[in-house]
């Protein structure tokens, strides 16, 4: 069953580029993390059954600050930069990098990042560069493989298997994978359910 929270109003209240622009607030965050391309705008609006919150576009790398949603005022979703962009100018990844360093390190909080990985693609480099980064931040972290309506099964327990098999080389890693589809709406009350779950609130 869906939370009533997640049909409530969900506000934008502020998009970071750089460390003085990081809202203070007292609501639990919940951050969402991956590849661009991956689903990340999609899957937020599905959580919170909106279509058109977090923006989502054909041109990967568009995200390029840190967005904040109130969600009701129980918690603050955490759209975080996009990674793995190829055509960012070295300049504009380490400028976020920076940003992105200086907020998982120092944010009290952020309870919980989801990282999302395709399940098509499994994880990149650059995923296990960002999750050693969770790592060393101590900020719980689990995995999502979105677009999961794209693989066949076969293809996709290949594809958890070899996850599963790097969860001890994480500290910060959670043992739990989520298989989601933002279009086939499938694994979405999971993901609202673990929210839920992680901030605590009840259902009121
Ligand atoms: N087939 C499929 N496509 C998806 C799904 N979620 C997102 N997409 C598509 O993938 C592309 C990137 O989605 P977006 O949410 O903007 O990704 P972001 O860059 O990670 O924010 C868009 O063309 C979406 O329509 C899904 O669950 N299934
Ligand atoms: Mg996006």
């Amino acid at each position: 069953m869906s939370h009533k929270i997640f049909s409530r109003e969900c506000k934008f209240i502020a998009g970071a580029t750089t460390e003085a622009l990081i809202p203070d607030h007292i609501f639990p965050e919940i951050g969402f993390i991956g590849r661009s391309n991956v689903g990340k705008s999609s899957l937020i609006n599905s959580i919170t059954n909106r279509n058109h919150l977090a923006r989502t576009s054909n041109t990967p790398g568009s995200t390029k600050q840190l967005n904040f949603f109130n969600l009701d005022d129980k918690l603050v979703i955490v759209d975080m930069p996009g990674y793995g962009y190829a055509k960012a100018s070295k300049k504009d990844v380490s400028a976020w990098q920076h940003l992105m360093r200086i907020f998982l390190l120092g944010r009290v909080n952020l309870k919980r990042i989801f990282v999302l990985i395709d399940s098509r693609h499994g994880l990149k480099d650059t995923d296990i560069e960002y999750m050693r980064l969770l790592d060393n931040s101590a900020v719980p972290y689990q995995i999502i493989l979105t677009k999961v309506d794209l693989s066949n099964k076969e293809d996709l327990d290949l594809i958890r298997k070899k996850i599963e098999l790097n969860f001890l080389n994480h500290a910060a890693l959670l043992h739990k994978l989520i298989l989601c589809s933002s279009r086939k709406k499938y694994g979405i009350t999971d993901i609202q359910e673990e929210i839920i779950d992680i901030v605590g609130i009840s259902d009121d």
